[in-house]
């Protein structure tokens, strides 16, 4: 009977900037999401122009891995561990983006962070650009609109190529890039963390979201290109943050409409997989009087650049509505489509709905036929600690649990090949979405509160043992 590749890579994701802290330290500079503040439940996060007094900024202590990094290396090869996907904070590289040589003392700590993993037989996964960006680059260029930054972009990727080759194999040169689509209305959030700015306070924003999309993707297969040539042993594979659509009646219209915002997120991959930026693309930007700056040369790295292996995060799916004036503005989703009604939702009102993964595991490989891996899922909650210092996170198991199964099914019974499990959050994190600390995902619990309180000490959750022995089974218990 099929089971899962032997080799299968299990393990987990987090993002430099929301665990690492340390955020003025050994010549780091500002990164954008240093001035974004805490959030709370149901409240947007705010983002600053400058850090002021008074205001909490998660990510300045973050979980405080910079310093206890081992400690919580140590925790993941307890589980059983061969992978772990990290980002790299670009600001402590290039503390303002363009600077000439880079900071030395910033690749020392990457540097020392891989050797630990490998010193445990986990397999990094390096993720180039997290939501990650120095703010000087926004301040100075205007982010990635500008066609510049795909230089400074491409230098710090050459950095940490050169810096950590022989050692990393799996470069990943986005986090979630797509969810900033020129023709729908993105929200200050997603444009924030994708690029350092606010839709609403853009004066042409479709034109400048074309300009984003377009340049991260050539960015990449910029640096697809440059990796594999300083070792041919690279791959190259890019992260997006998936989510399906399902229409909310059988009516065609709402079927068309929710193909169409499933597949709105697939525009930049197609660009990086296909070997050309889509021609349907500059189409619809042509019809839209939008105008991307593609120069002749473009076209090569479109095609030598092409991915070879395909990530996706996959937390929740929407729905897609063109008549159900039922719908309104408390059941929309994250995503701009509304809550199934189908489904239950999360303490943060994400609907749960593990066979939408089995669903997008079959789309993207039948369109694709690359090897995939999921790179990020899990469940945010408000976890309990109890009297002795215990976490029963049944909830969380049941969610990764359901998931995997479902997996599973793909690889299996649909022949998806999917050649890695990398659950978010392993540790508990800063939220991306909300600055939160209540919302948790770890099967480690960190003692640190919304208020900045707290010990930082680590517990075991329930869910710890239970990843423990999937991965020990390979997934089968
Ligand atoms: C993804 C991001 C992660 C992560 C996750 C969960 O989109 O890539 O950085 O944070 O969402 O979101 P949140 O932390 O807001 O619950």
């Amino acid at each position: 009977m099929k089971t899962l590749k032997e080799n299968f890579l299990w393990g987990g994701s987090i993002a430099a900037h929301q665990c690492e802290g340390a955020y003025q330290e050994d010549g780091k500079g500002l990164a954008i999401m240093d001035l974004a503040t805490q959030g709370s439940y149901g409240v947007p996060r705010e983002f600053t122009k400058q850090v002021e007094p008074g205001k909490i900024y998660p990510s300045h202590e973050g979980i405080d891995f910079y310093h206890r990094y081992k400690e919580d290396i140590k925790l993941f090869a307890e589980m059983g561990f061969n992978c772990l996907r990290i980002s790299i904070d670009w600001s402590r590289i290039y503390p303002s983006g363009d600077e000439e040589v880079p900071n030395q003392k910033g690749i020392e700590f990457y540097q020392r962070l891989v050797d630990e993993m490998l010193s445990y037989g986990i397999e990094p996964m390096v993720t180039l650009y997290h939501f990650e960006m120095p703010v000087e680059i926004v301040r100075q260029y205007g982010s990635w609109a500008n066609r510049k930054i795909i230089d400074l972009y491409l230098k710090f990727a050459e950095t940490m190529f050169k810096a950590l080759n022989n050692k990393v194999r799996y470069w990943v040169t986005f986090n979630e890039l797509n969810h900033v689509d020129p023709m729908s209305k993105a929200s200050d959030m997603f444009t924030y963390l994708v690029a350092g700015i606010k839709y609403s306070e853009l004066e042409n924003p479709k034109q400048i979201l074309a300009n984003i999309g377009y340049n991260m993707s050539l960015a990449s297969v910029k640096a697809a290109c440059l990796a594999r040539n300083i070792n041919a042993d690279n791959k190259v594979g890019c992260v997006f943050g998936i989510t399906p659509f399902y229409p909310a009646t059988p009516h065609p219209d709402d079927v068309l409409a929710a193909f169409k915002q499933t597949m709105r997120d697939f525009y930049q991959v197609d660009a990086m997989c296909f070997g050309q930026f889509p021609q349907y693309k500059i189409n619809e930007y042509i019809s839209n009087d939008i105008n991307i700056n593609i120069l002749e040369e473009d076209e090569k790295f479109f095609f030598e650049g092409r991915l070879d292996f395909l990530g996706f995060n996959y937390y929740q799916s929407e729905m897609s509505s063109t008549l159900n004036t039922k719908q309104t503005s408390e059941n929309r989703g994250l995503h701009g489509g509304y809550i199934n009604p189908y489904l239950e939702v999360s303490d943060w009102g994400w609907p749960i709905d593990a066979k939408g993964l089995r669903y997008m595991l079959n789309l993207v490989y039948r369109r694709y036929n690359l090897p995939i891996i999921i790179t990020e899922n899990g469940l945010g909650a408000a976890d309990e600690v109890t009297a002795n210092n215990e976490i029963i996170d049944d909830y969380r198991i049941k969610y990764l649990n359901d998931h995997i199964r479902e997996l599973k099914k793909a690889v299996i019974e649909d022949d998806v090949d999917c050649f890695g499990y990398l659950m978010w959050g392993p540790i508990d994190l800063v939220s991306a979405t909300t600055g939160e600390m209540k919302k948790r995902y770890g099967f480690i619990y960190v003692d640190k509160q919304d208020d900045g309180s707290g010990t930082l000490n680590r517990y075991r959750k329930k869910s710890f043992n239970w990843y423990k022995e999937v991965i020990a089974s390979n997934g089968e218990s």
